[in-house]
């Protein structure tokens, strides 16, 4: 390609992203103009694609990580012929229900792979995915073999989740991984040097990557380089010099071009300075059909992907679509029934972080597709399974990730993963450190992706290690992301029904949170149905008609509220017990299958050893709450259940205080 014919193509890319922000009036020109030339290689040398099929499972990747520059996958995907991307939805960028929201959104825009925004996020995502393609080729072979590109900013590099995401992906040696570092030494504040002096370079070789240096408005430099980087043994960083709001006549270099739009003026100027005479949103039929012409580049490897796809064994082809379908298989049914017949069989009081891994024992030959691991507490969180090998720089074939201590890259890398498709991800770590992978839970939820967090030691119950360690808010500061189911099981059976709503839930993130001390397992017999899908039930009834309090508790305070019951039932007054194990499920039903279930009694008691947030809805505001309201010490967990006053006796106690003086 000439050097005009190159400036022409990125050209298009500046004007459409200036115009487009000019008629928001917002958004953020100076990304897309500064990195259209290293876009414009990317897409038209290098980036295997199919703008007809968006999903295609082999086609390369590409995260914006920088998602405020999202007008530049905008206007790709409107160049290269992403029939969902018209010039009417540049036209409509960041209005209701456009294709074109402010930050990149996978789940709005045909050919987003991600969603981007938070910084730091999308590099951690493309590691999840470069992991992804490694282990699926090692399984499947070559039907699964492309790239994961990423186009990062100064911010994404100074988040600490990129650190976590880096050394993991230079440990695995992820060759496939390419990273362009839109190298602009500005941000939002101005010069990247009033708050960074890192250099990138240095810092991504010390991670085993291969990095260089070069001029990002070079299209040859840049070819050169990636050309470079597809052929190395570990993943890649290229840091592209660039101006921001590169063309605009004032603004570029400066970060007046980062987040506003440019104004009549100054697009006017930018018009003269590019040598693009055209009315705003108006592409030259001869530019465009250039970037069509691009967008059809992988035309052929696609059919010839498609050939080795057919080429496979009929039981290879249907497993490795089922996979990427996200379709779970038969065998799971069955799985979680012989677990449920062994439980009833010989129960097992045990913690629920070990039933987890029994069941784990159960699901993870029935359901190949999982693939654990947990940020250094494998030991403690029991997401290992006898079977497992990890997954390593030697065997990508491994289903055990060590993901080290990462949770925040770890939750981030998952995303990644299921967004690949082909993989259904669960990690390990503290429950209290759900904080350290918040970000990145939300993002899933907000995508509605199915990742499984196993998050054990979910309480003062945790004992010794102390309040630094012990969750108190957690479980309520969880339950308020939208679409995301928190489960909190109460005994074996539970546990495995847990597990299994969880897989099954396609769209929903899930948290498992499990204790470490021992529990009894209250549900004795075999159930086939899962009574956990309900999200509450009755797990202890009265004999007889009348009740005078309802017990509603969750994981290891389900069997205190039993033993409370217990005590008042001796005393006279008729108590029944409700399992909560996921109160969105619960919550999402109608009035009428959530009203029996909650009850008509006098008294209506929450036992949870957490903060009350939360607990009005299912017991009211006059209901009476036995947990924390503050964070707690560092003791065994019995002595601690003690002083906090969560204890069949209090629960009692506090009941009975309640009823009105007859
Ligand atoms: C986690 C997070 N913190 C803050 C922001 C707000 N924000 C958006 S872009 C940006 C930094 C801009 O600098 P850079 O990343 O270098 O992008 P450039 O201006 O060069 O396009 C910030 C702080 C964000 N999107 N995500
Ligand atoms: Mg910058």
């Amino acid at each position: 390609m000439s050097r005009a014919q190159h400036d022409r193509m990125a050209n298009a890319i500046r004007a459409l992203a200036m115009d487009a922000v000019e008629q928001a009036k917002s958004g953020h020109p100076g990304l897309p103009m500064g990195a259209a030339d290293i876009a414009t290689v990317l897409f038209t040398q290098f980036l295997k694609f199919d703008p007809s099929d968006p999903k295609w499972p082999d086609r390369d990747r590409f995260v914006l990580s920088a998602g405020h520059g999202s007008m530049l996958i905008y206007a790709l995907l409107h160049l290269t012929g992403y029939e969902a991307m018209t010039l009417d939805e540049l036209k409509r960028f960041r209005r209701l229900h456009s294709k074109t929201p402010g930050h990149p959104e996978n789940f709005i825009t045909p050919g987003v792979e991600t969603t981007t925004g938070p910084l730091g996020q999308g590099i951690a995502n493309a590691v999840g995915m470069a992991i992804a393609e490694r282990h699926l080729n090692a399984i499947f072979g070559d039907v699964v073999d492309h790239r994961t590109y990423v186009l990062c900013s100064d911010g994404d590099l100074m988040e600490g989740i990129s650190q976590e995401a880096i050394a993991l992906a230079g440990h695995l040696k992820l060759n496939r991984l390419i990273v362009l570092f839109d190298d602009n030494g500005i941000t939002i504040d101005g010069k990247l040097s009033l708050s960074d002096s890192v250099d990138q370079v240095k810092r991504f070789e010390s991670a085993g990557w291969h990095a260089e240096r070069i001029d990002g408005h070079d299209p040859h430099a840049i070819a050169a380089a990636i050309a470079k980087a597809q052929k190395a043994d570990c993943p890649s960083m290229i840091a592209c010099k660039t101006t921001i709001g590169f063309g605009a006549p004032n603004k570029a270099g400066s970060e007046k071009s980062h987040g506003s739009p440019l104004g009549a003026d100054e697009i006017k100027g930018a018009r003269e300075k590019l040598g693009w005479p055209h009315e705003p949103f108006v592409v030259p039929d001869d530019i465009l059909g250039d970037w069509r012409t691009a967008g059809q580049r992988s035309r052929d490897a696609r059919k010839a992907w498609d050939r080795k796809l057919a080429s496979l064994a009929p039981e290879v082809k249907s497993e490795f679509e089922r996979r990427i379908r996200g379709e779970l298989p038969k065998a799971l049914s069955d799985a979680v029934k012989s677990v449920k017949e062994t439980l009833a069989k010989s129960p097992k009081d045990i913690a629920t972080r070990a039933s987890s891994e029994f069941a784990l024992e159960g699901l993870v030959p029935a359901v190949p597709e999982m693939v654990g691991g947990s940020a250094d507490l494998t030991g403690s969180n029991n997401t290992r399974t006898k079977s497992m090998k990890a997954l390593s720089a030697s065997d990508y074939a491994g289903t055990f990730i060590n993901y080290g201590i990462r949770e925040h890259g770890m939750a981030a890398a998952m995303n990644g993963m299921t967004l690949h498709g082909g993989i259904i991800p669960y990690s390990g770590t503290f429950l209290v450190f759900t904080d350290y992978c918040r970000p990145a839970i939300r993002l899933a939820a907000l995508m509605g992706e199915r990742v499984i967090h196993v998050m054990t030691h979910d309480s003062i119950g945790l004992g010794e290690d102390g309040p630094t360690h012990q969750p108190v808010e957690h479980l309520a500061a969880l339950r308020a992301i939208p679409n995301l189911n928190v489960f909190r099981p109460c005994d074996a059976v539970e546990a495995i029904e847990c597990w299994e709503l969880a897989l099954r839930a396609k769209d929903t993130p899930s948290v498992l949170a499990l204790t470490r001390q021992n529990l009894p397992q209250l549900r004795s017999g075999y159930t086939a149905d899962n009574l956990c899908a309900a999200g509450a039930y009755e797990i202890m009834g009265v004999d007889g008609d009348n009740v005078d309090v309802s017990i509603f508790a969750t994981g290891s305070e389900v069997a205190i509220a039993v033993e409370a019951a217990q005590l008042l039932n001796r005393q006279g007054k008729p108590a029944r017990v409700v399992s909560v194990p996921c109160f969105e499920l619960f919550l999402s039903l109608p009035a009428e299958k959530r009203h029996p279930v909650i009850g008509g009694a006098e008294v209506n008691v929450a036992v949870e050893a957490g903060i009350r947030q939360g607990w009005d809805a299912i017991i009211g505001s006059d209901g009476v709450f036995v947990g924390m309201s503050g964070f707690g010490a560092s003791a065994p967990h019995k002595d601690l259940y003690g002083h906090f006053g969560i204890t069949p006796e209090a629960v009692a106690a506090k009941a009975l205080a309640k009823f009105r003086p007859r």
